[in-house]
């Protein structure tokens, strides 16, 4: 009789010790299926993102996130600072984009913000076109992110209900990382709002010296980050309907192999987690911000779910879960209020 799925056959049953499942994950190939959902596979390569401490986002959560990016919210230019001591105080969590100069991390935000980053900077700044500033826009909540003007020669502060703060910063370019970073290391370090950096690696160029002293200098720090494999399109276009490009729209060919991917995510992952001492989150992420697939750009729906996870956004479903737990104290309270005794009443002299 065929073993029913999930259940031990007689061969595997009599096995006394079965061997302990590796540590190590195991990088499955999968054809790429950029017209399908991410499936929930652990330790999976999920078309071009590989999971493998994390779980794949489910297709109604990156639905959500997408949702949440290109409708419920604008984003908003806030401010372009140069000292960390000059950053607003803040209600609202954020997270930031690191990377070397021209890696892509204006590009991505306004890929992930469905908005044009740069003209909002142009239009909103004093001093528009500042490389060297970090610049902070506002995605999302309920009467969106702002600043309020601190009274009194008080404090700014940044204001707003369930949204988060995105950090453009300054690329490394040609000086040491000493030079680029002394203000943003300390904004890395100190800022109690960051939830997560997000550094970003040139997928064709792979990882330089420069990046491997930054994510050091996170580790040491213990500050929570995480590795997106930025101009994916370069290394890699899977095979679909349509291949065309975002702001050129002229149609592109496929690009090399999942092969040639997985060399690169196995070169970063190496990199990303050292045997010893903290490391980046386990899950390596790869995205084109002028490509589109099948009418999206490559990746971005996955970094779009990453971002609201790493400010603690609720899905629907924590949302449900969270519901559901409520529903049930209430019943444990409400049967312990039946059958406990009531007080008597002590009358008052
Ligand atoms: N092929 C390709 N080029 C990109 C992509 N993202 C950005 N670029 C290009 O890379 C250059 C630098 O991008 P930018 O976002 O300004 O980089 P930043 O200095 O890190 O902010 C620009 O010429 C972009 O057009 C991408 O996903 N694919
Ligand atoms: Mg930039």
């Amino acid at each position: 009789m065929a073993s029913l799925p999930g259940h031990p056959t007689s061969k595997q049953r009599r096995t006394p010790n079965p061997p302990a499942p590796s540590t190590r994950p195991v990088f499955v190939l999968e054809l790429p299926s950029t017209n399908l959902p991410p499936q929930l596979h652990f330790g999976k390569l999920e078309s071009f993102n590989w999971y493998w401490e994390t779980l794949a986002p489910s297709i109604a959560s990156t639905l959500e996130a997408n949702q949440f990016f290109t409708k419920d919210s604008t984003a908003q230019f806030l401010r372009s600072v140069s000292k960390f001591r000059h950053f607003p105080e803040s209600d609202v969590p954020e997270v930031a984009f690191v990377g070397r100069s021209n890696v892509g991390k204006s590009s991505l935000l306004n890929a992930i913000a469905n908005a044009d980053v740069k003209e909002l900077l142009a239009r909103t700044s004093k001093t528009p076109g500042f490389t060297k500033t970090m610049n902070l826009y506002g995605i999302g909540g309920a009467d969106g992110i702002r600043v309020r003007k601190g009274k009194n020669n008080g404090h700014d502060k940044i204001v707003g209900m369930r949204g988060l703060v995105i950090v453009d910063m300054p690329g490394y370019g040609e000086g040491s990382l000493a030079e680029w970073g002394a203000e943003i290391m300390k904004y890395v370090q100190a800022r109690k709002q960051l939830r997560r950096v997000f550094v970003l690696i040139d997928a064709q160029h792979g990882i330089k010296d420069k990046d491997r002293s930054l994510l050091a200098s996170l580790r040491l720090a213990g500050v929570s980050h995480q590795v997106i494999l930025s101009k994916l399109d370069r290394v890699y276009l899977p095979n679909a309907d349509s291949l065309t490009h975002y702001f050129k729209k002229t149609a592109l060919s496929p690009v090399g192999s999942l092969a040639d991917l997985t060399d690169r995510m196995n070169e970063v992952k190496e990199d990303i987690q050292p045997q010893h001492g903290g490391s980046a989150l386990g899950e390596l992420l790869a995205c084109s911000s002028e490509v589109l697939v099948d009418g999206r750009l490559l990746g971005i729906d996955s970094i779009r779910f990453a971002m609201l996870q790493a400010v603690g956004h609720q899905f629907g479903w924590e949302r449900e879960r969270m519901r559901a737990k409520e529903k049930a104290k209430g019943r444990k309270k409400w049967r312990i209020m039946k059958t406990s005794r009531p007080e008597k009443t002590r009358s008052i002299k």
